[in-house]
């Protein structure tokens, strides 16, 4: 049976671009539902009751939610396909530098 990815996103999202990005370079097929993120649904709420945030990535009905997580888990799950992380510990460290940067330096709230 097939996979049955979805993924709740918001499209200037740079969260949600990260996946987006991991996802096409894994050639990983899912449906994408933009949120609004100013009236929130159902789906959303209850797929990160945690923070109420996109994206969230959802694998066969179960969610996993938190960018960097969510790409730690597409690597893990399909780590046939594209790996997202070099093999050099010095090319990892400045890729997860850079993941990092972008946590810490950009905002999106409303
Ligand atoms: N640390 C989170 C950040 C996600 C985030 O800030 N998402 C924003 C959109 S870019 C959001 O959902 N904002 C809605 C809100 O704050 O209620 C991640 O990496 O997934």
């Amino acid at each position: 049976m097939a996979d049955e990815m979805v993924l709740l996103d918001f499209w200037p999202s740079p969260f949600g671009m990260r996946l987006r990005i991991a996802l096409a370079e894994k050639g990983i097929d899912y449906e994408y539902k933009d949120e609004d993120l100013w009236s929130k649904s159902p789906l959303l709420l209850q797929m990160n009751p945690v923070h109420k945030k996109i994206p969230v990535l959802t694998h066969n009905g179960k969610s996993v939610y938190e960018s960097l997580i969510a790409l730690q888990y597409t690597d893990e799950v399909w780590n046939d396909k594209a790996p997202l992380l070099l093999s050099d510990p010095y090319l990892i460290a400045q890729a997860r530098f850079w993941a990092d940067f972008v946590n810490k330096k950009v905002i999106f709230t409303h």
